[in-house]
């Protein structure tokens, strides 16, 4: 079917908590392993791009590349913008065919990140196109900036409050401990739940978790055991995905995961089969290793079978 406003594809996950899952997207077979995944497993998904995966692949492409396979399957697909800088950023996409877009203004003073989210909203509303926006800072790498552990902030109950009400944005990404990339936690994986469900009761839209790869042991020792070093890797256990769900997450951000099995399964095929040099061989065990880290994702999160 065509692409679906992220604002009615919301309205169920929130009624019956659960969460779709946002897989990061910039090639073509990224983007036919997570329909694939999605018309398998009967649920809504998102796919989206960031403002890199746009530079590197190009707005158009990647609209078009989404559109059609979108167009093959039964199951709603929304296109998002993931951490949109500028309103020229989300107006882009806004204008050219996206179906939601982050405005991710966290970096600047609160008064100033209501306003600039509140001129994306006024774009996109009319078009029926949701609008994702950012309070408090998470760790980690985003768009090639770095923020430290000690310049992240967690998202302050009161003030979401009044973003949301003067915002207007449709979903609310907040910070509760995750970070992006594929080293989140230097000890023991740690949420602040009780944050998430305070934020929930006081302002009832959809919360969105960011940096919420699982990191996962399997994914790890295979990258690794074909020459991939990524030491001290570390990320969300599966139960938290669940308990944030039940504290009122309504969509997860993938896309370190999805990474890790596309490195593992590229490491394999060049390590076993030196003499292969057909890139449909080496890219097509990758796909289906990112499709099968996604049906995995839309189980846990409980958004299978809801398409
Ligand atoms: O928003 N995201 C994905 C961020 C990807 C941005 O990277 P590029 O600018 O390099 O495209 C998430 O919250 C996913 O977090 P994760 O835990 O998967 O790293
Ligand atoms: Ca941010
Ligand atoms: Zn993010």
């Amino acid at each position: 079917m065509p692409l679906v406003s992220l604002i009615e594809m919301y309205k169920p996950a929130n009624a019956q908590k659960y969460a779709i899952g946002q897989f990061n997207v910039n090639n073509l077979e990224f983007v036919q392993a997570a329909l694939e995944a999605a018309d398998e497993m009967k649920s809504p998904i998102i796919l989206a791009a960031s403002t890199s995966a746009i530079k590197y692949a190009g707005l158009d492409y990647l609209v078009n590349i989404v559109r059609t396979g979108s167009g093959k399957i039964s199951a709603p697909v929304a296109l998002h913008l993931d951490h949109g800088a500028t309103i020229e950023d989300a107006e882009k996409c806004i204008n050219g065919g996206f179906t939601s877009v982050m405005i991710d203004a966290s970096h600047h003073p609160f008064e100033e990140n209501i306003r600039i989210t509140r001129e994306v909203v006024k774009m996109a509303h009319p078009k029926n196109i949701a609008v994702e926006a950012e309070l408090g800072r998470l760790g980690g790498i985003e768009d090639n900036v770095s923020v430290s552990e000690k310049d992240a902030i967690l998202t302050d109950p009161k003030q979401a409050e009044q973003f949301v009400k003067e915002s207007g944005c449709d979903a609310l990404a907040v910070a509760v401990g995750t970070s992006h990339g594929a080293y989140k936690f230097k000890g023991e994986a740690k949420l602040a739940f009780d944050r998430i469900g305070d934020i929930k009761k006081r302002i009832g839209i959809p919360l969105v978790l960011h940096g919420a790869s699982g990191v996962g042991q399997d994914l790890l020792e295979k990258a690794q055991k074909y020459g991939a070093k990524l030491p001290g890797a570390k990320g969300v256990p599966d139960e938290a995905y669940i308990k944030a769900i039940s504290l009122g997450i309504n969509k997860i951000n993938i896309d370190t995961d999805l990474r890790l099995a596309w490195v593992g399964a590229v490491r394999e095929v060049l390590a076993n089969k030196p003499e292969e040099f057909d890139p449909r061989k080496v890219l097509g065990p990758a796909r289906e290793a990112v499709k099968k880290v996604i049906i995995g994702k839309m189980k846990l999160f409980d958004s299978a079978g809801k398409a």
